[in-house]
């Protein structure tokens, strides 16, 4: 199901009102559906409506409560899965096999494995025992945050909103989402599956519009948000660290990535080139995780390009829904005329596309969505713009190395740190070069591999803090310690 009117969703209720504006299917540019824009008002509404369901049941919901609530949204997620999916291709061009894989199921998946995460969670206990006999209990409790504001990109919308609500919730808060302007669907249907699963008005809230002196904006900055989660750019993690900055709010920030994947001559190097094949390309290279920089050592350097180059030749563009699509197109034209920008700079600093390189011919139906091809470069030196600054495509530079060292030296050199794979078949190579990577994670063999409960997140440009598991927990509360005096002597 695809909406035709996309309204924003503040307690319990879709509101009318807001300006209108497009929502474009980058697949051939008609117009999906007209977004009702929050103005600071809604924002403002949406804001207090969380607040005010967190004095109301909500706030006495004890964890188990909370994470039966969240096993009724994964089911009704699950009963909902083909209106999910519908609205999530026409947002973003998608293939349907990816969507239904990736994003739908771990829509599901997010909200279960924080119902088990919160419904096993304990509280952090001390026995304190002085050298005087002197004894306390200390035990922390942990208080939701309240009102936590919840902006999200548009590359995996329901799957990073889920993400984020999923544990927000778990730990008894109230979420006002801010969903990109480009796929603003999923995030509206959620607030109709909360309802069906009887999660109480106001603790999901949803308001529509862009960032800057927009919606976004607006929901940074307001009064009575305790705290902020976000998915995009770095630089917009900086416009709302200056945001939260004056009510010293805290922030957990998920951003940009340059990352890269070593490739050893020990690697079994069919497996690797279909790995790295997945890592480069898949939803059209827009993910953060996906490797723009691959460091190949030299005796497997040939081979392993070829091998490349022979799986991006087998990557089939088209429509989401059509028999075999591999590849749908970048998110809008704006992002693709970024994109095309590396091209011509991968073209002035030295280096040759293998494979790509240009915008392919499209059946005319088609020809006003944003497409491009998948594109390869070798010739690259280390520090031109395609291989320093994040492209967010379906690209990669090729760049031969010698040793361990100098690839470790190469895939750290950058200001990013969020993700890089190690491609070897020698045990300890593996565990060595993964430790020593400055990134939030380092798969061995493997990519996008995920595990809920593991730390997940990225340093330097890329973000700020971790969640998964415990650290989602961390974020989305506050600790109060409380100590009880067990012996009679008084302390001091
Ligand atoms: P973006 O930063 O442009 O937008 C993300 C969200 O922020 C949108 O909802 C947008 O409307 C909002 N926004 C923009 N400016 C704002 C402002 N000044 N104040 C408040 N909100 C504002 O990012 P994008 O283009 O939607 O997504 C692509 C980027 O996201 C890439 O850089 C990608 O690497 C990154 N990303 C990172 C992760 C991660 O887990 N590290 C995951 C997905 C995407
Ligand atoms: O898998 C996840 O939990 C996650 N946050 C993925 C981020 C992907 C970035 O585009």
């Amino acid at each position: 199901m695809a909406l035709d009117l996309i309204r924003n969703f503040v307690g319990g209720e879709y509101l009318d009102g807001g300006s209108g504006f497009d929502n474009i299917n980058p697949v051939d540019g008609t117009v999906v559906s007209s977004v009702m824009e929050a103005d600071r008002g809604i924002v403002e509404k949406a804001v207090a409506a969380a607040r005010k369901s967190l004095s109301g049941p909500w706030g006495r919901y004890t964890a188990s409560q909370r994470a039966a609530i969240m096993r009724r949204i994964a089911e009704r997620i699950e009963a909902r899965s083909e209106d999910l999916l519908r609205a999530e291709i026409a947002d973003t061009g998608k293939p349907e096999a990816l969507a239904r894989e990736l994003d739908i199921s771990r829509a599901s998946l997010n909200f279960r494995a924080f119902a088990d995460i919160i419904a096993s969670s304990g509280a952090d206990s001390f026995l304190t025992e002085f050298a005087d006999g002197r004894r306390a209990l200390n035990y922390a409790l942990r208080k939701p945050l309240g009102v936590v504001a919840v902006v999200v990109p548009w590359n995996l919308p329901l799957l990073l909103l889920t993400w984020k609500v999923a544990p927000a919730i778990a730990c008894g808060n109230a979420v006002v989402v801010k969903p990109s302007e480009e796929t603003p669907s999923t995030a509206t249907l959620l607030g109709e599956i909360m309802k069906e699963a009887g999660l109480p008005d106001g603790v999901y809230n949803v308001v529509h519009g862009f960032g800057e002196n927009s919606a976004g904006e607006f929901l940074t900055k307001a009064d009575g948000v305790d705290g902020i989660t976000f998915t995009g750019e770095s630089s917009t993690g900086s416009a709302i660290m200056r945001a939260a900055a004056p009510s010293v709010r805290p922030v957990s920030f998920e951003l940009g990535g340059k990352n890269a994947a070593l490739v050893f001559a020990d690697a079994d190097i069919e497996k690797a080139v279909n790995g790295l094949s997945r890592s480069i390309f898949t939803n059209t290279g827009q993910v953060c995780l996906c490797t723009e920089r691959v460091y190949i050592q030299r005796p497997v350097f040939e081979e392993v390009v070829a091998g490349l180059v022979e799986k991006a030749k087998m990557l089939k563009l088209g429509r989401p829904t059509d028999p075999g699509t591999t590849t749908g197109p970048l998110i809008s034209q704006k992002h693709r005329d970024k994109v095309l920008s590396y091209f011509r700079k991968a073209e002035d600093e030295g280096g040759t596309a293998v494979i790509g390189g240009m915008v392919p011919e499209m059946p005319a139906e088609l020809a006003n969505g944003s497409w491009i091809m998948p594109t390869l470069w070798t010739g690259l030196s280390h520090d031109s713009s395609p291989m320093r600054e994040e492209v967010f495509g379906p690209v990669a530079g090729l760049v031969p190395f010698d040793s361990e060292s100098e690839a470790v030296r190469l895939a750290n050199d950058t200001r990013y740190g969020l993700a890089a794979s190690v491609w070897t078949e020698n045990l300890e190579r593996g565990h060595r070069v993964g430790a020593q990577m400055n990134t939030g994670i380092s798969w061995v063999n493997t990519w996008y591999l995920r595990d809920l409960r593991s730390p997940f997140g990225g340093s330097g440009l890329s973000g700020i803090g971790r969640e998964g598991g415990k650290n989602s927990l961390h974020f989305y509360t506050e600790p109060t310690n409380i100590c009880i005096k067990l012996s009679e002597e008084e302390a001091l």
